[in-house]
C-alpha cells in the first residue's frame, strides 16, 4: 500500500478532556470526597487527595504539555462546590481561580470547552435530596448564571451535565456512584431532573451569551442483542438502548421524556441542544435477565473474543464509535467527541487504539457528520471515581505521590496527529504497525 495520509477539516479542534474533581485535588465539600471517606467505596481505598494539583497550580505545566503537543483545546469542568460552597454563598475567588485558567488556555492558543457539572455535586445539594429533589432545577441555573456571568469573556462553548446516563445508572441503579442507590423510581425521577436543569441552563447561558453554544454530553455504549436470534435478547438490548443512550437527547428533540411505560411531557427542553458532545469507550452486548429489574431486565457484558483493556474494563471496539458517530449525526446538530480513551498503565493497547478510533472518526467525518472535534479521555492519569488510582487513561502517566509526569508513546501518536490535523500511514506503521493492514488495506 503506498503511503496515505487521512486529513481532517481545516480548524478541527484537537485536544484532552479532565474534570474538576479528577484532577483539581482537595475537592472536600462535594458528594465524592464523602464517598471516598465511606468504607468500602473506592477500590483499594484511594482517594482523590491531591490529584494532579491543579488547584495548587500543576494546570499550567500540564497545559504546557498540552499545547506543546499540538493540541488547540482543551475540555475542563468546573466544580460546583468550590463555587457555591453554601446555598447561600458564592466564591468569587474560585470564579477567579477558573478564570485564571480559562486565560492560560486562551494564552496558549487553546480554546477551552466547559463543563458545569461533571459527577460531583455540593454537599448541600446531596443533603438536600440531590438530583432526586425537584428544585435542583433552579438550583443549576443559578450556578450556570453564576459560572457564565464569571467566565463568559473567555469560553463560548458550554457542556452542561456529563453523562447524565452513567449518572443515574451508577448512582442509582448499580449503587456503585454516589448516593449509592439501588431504585429504579429515583433513577427515573433524576433522569427527568437532568433533562429540566439542562434545558434552564441553555436558557439561562443564551440570555446571557447570545453566541454561546451550549449542549449535552452523552456516554454512548454500543449495545448488541447477545443472541441476535432471540427475541428477548433483542427487546432487552432495545430497552436499554432507548433508556441509556437515548433518553435525553430524544427528549431535547421531541419535548417527551418516554420512559418506556410512560411518556412525560417537556416542552421547555425543545431545541436546548447546539451541539451534541458524545463519550464513546466501548461496546457490549446484552442479554435478557428475568432477575433483573433494577437494571431494565438486562445483564451486559463484553464479546467473548474481544480485545479487553488492561483490567478488563472495557473492549476496543473502534466500529462501536462509527455506529455512535452515526447515531449523534441524526440529531441534525454539529457533533464533538468530548470523550474518547482506553485504560492501559502499560500503554500496549492504547497506540492502536487511538489508531483505530481516529480512523473511524476519520470515516464518520467524511460522511459529512458535522463533527468538530476530537477531546481524548485524558491528559494525564488522574483519579479515576470508584476504581480509584488502579485504572490509568492518560497521554501521560502520573505518579501520584510525587506529582511525577512520564510521557506515554501514545501521546507521541496523537501529537503527530494534532500536528498535523490528520491520521497517516507513517504514524500508525511506526506506533501501531500491527493494525496497519486493518486501517490501510494493501
Ligand atoms: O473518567 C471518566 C470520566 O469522568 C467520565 N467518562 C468516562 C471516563 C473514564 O471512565
Amino acid at each position: 500500500m503506498p503511503d496515505a495520509t487521512f486529513n481532517f477539516p481545516r480548524g478541527f479542534l484537537w485536544g484532552a478532556a479532565t474534570s474538576s474533581h479528577q484532577v483539581e485535588g482537595n475537592n472536600t465539600n462535594n458528594n465524592w470526597h464523602r464517598w471516598e471517606h465511606s468504607e468500602g467505596k473506592i477500590h483499594s481505598g484511594h482517594l482523590s487527595g491531591l490529584a494532579n494539583d491543579w488547584w495548587g497550580g500543576r494546570w499550567r505545566e500540564d497545559f504546557d504539555r498540552a499545547a506543546e503537543s499540538g493540541q488547540n483545546a482543551h475540555r475542563l469542568s468546573i466544580e460546583w462546590s468550590r463555587v457555591q460552597p453554601a446555598p447561600d454563598r458564592w466564591d468569587q475567588n474560585a470564579l477567579d481561580h477558573y478564570r485564571e485558567m480559562l486565560r492560560g488556555l486562551n494564552e496558549r492558543g487553546m480554546t477551552p470547552l466547559v463543563t458545569l457539572h461533571h459527577f460531583t455535586d455540593p454537599l448541600w445539594l446531596e443533603d438536600h435530596g440531590g438530583w432526586t429533589n425537584p428544585d435542583v432545577v433552579t438550583f443549576f441555573e443559578a450556578y450556570a448564571e453564576q459560572v457564565v456571568t464569571a467566565l463568559k469573556g473567555l469560553c463560548t462553548t458550554w457542556c452542561t451535565i456529563n453523562e447524565p446516563n452513567v449518572v443515574t445508572s451508577l448512582g442509582y441503579l448499580l449503587g456503585t456512584h454516589p448516593p449509592g442507590k439501588k431504585d429504579i423510581g429515583q433513577a427515573f425521577t433524576v433522569m427527568g431532573n437532568q433533562v429540566l436543569a439542562h434545558a434552564a441552563a441553555y436558557r439561562k447561558i443564551h440570555e446571557l451569551q447570545p453566541e454561546a453554544r451550549v449542549g449535552p454530553v452523552i456516554n454512548y455504549r454500543s449495545l448488541q442483542p447477545r443472541r441476535g436470534w432471540s427475541p428477548l435478547d433483542r427487546m432487552a438490548t432495545w430497552m436499554q438502548r432507548k433508556l441509556y443512550n437515548d433518553f435525553f437527547v430524544d427528549a431535547v428533540q421531541t419535548g417527551k421524556m418516554d420512559y418506556l411505560y410512560k411518556s412525560v411531557r417537556a416542552p421547555e427542553a425543545i431545541g436546548t441542544m447546539d451541539f451534541l458532545g458524545i463519550n464513546y469507550y466501548t461496546r457490549q452486548e446484552i442479554f435478557f435477565d428475568p432477575g433483573a429489574a433494577n437494571t431494565a431486565y438486562t445483564y451486559q457484558r463484553f464479546r467473548t473474543d474481544a480485545e479487553m483493556s488492561q483490567n478488563g474494563f472495557m473492549a476496543n471496539e473502534p466500529e462501536g464509535f462509527f455506529e455512535a458517530l452515526k447515531w449523534g449525526y441524526r440529531c441534525g446538530v454539529p457533533l464533538i467527541v468530548t470523550e474518547n480513551g482506553i485504560e492501559d498503565e502499560v500503554d500496549g493497547l492504547r497506540p492502536r487504539y487511538l489508531a483505530q478510533h481516529l480512523h473511524q472518526l476519520w470515516r464518520a467525518v467524511n460522511f459529512n457528520y458535522r463533527i468538530k472535534g476530537y477531546f481524548h479521555w485524558t491528559l494525564v492519569d488522574n483519579f479515576e471515581w470508584d476504581a480509584g488510582w488502579k485504572l490509568r487513561f492518560g497521554l501521560y502517566e502520573l505518579d501520584p505521590e510525587t506529582q511525577a509526569r512520564r510521557k506515554r508513546r501514545s501521546a507521541g501518536l496523537y501529537e503527530a496527529v494534532c500536528k498535523t490535523n490528520s491520521l497517516s500511514s507513517a504514524m500508525v506503521r511506526e506506533f501501531a504497525p500491527e493494525v496497519f493492514e486493518k486501517i490501510f488495506p494493501g
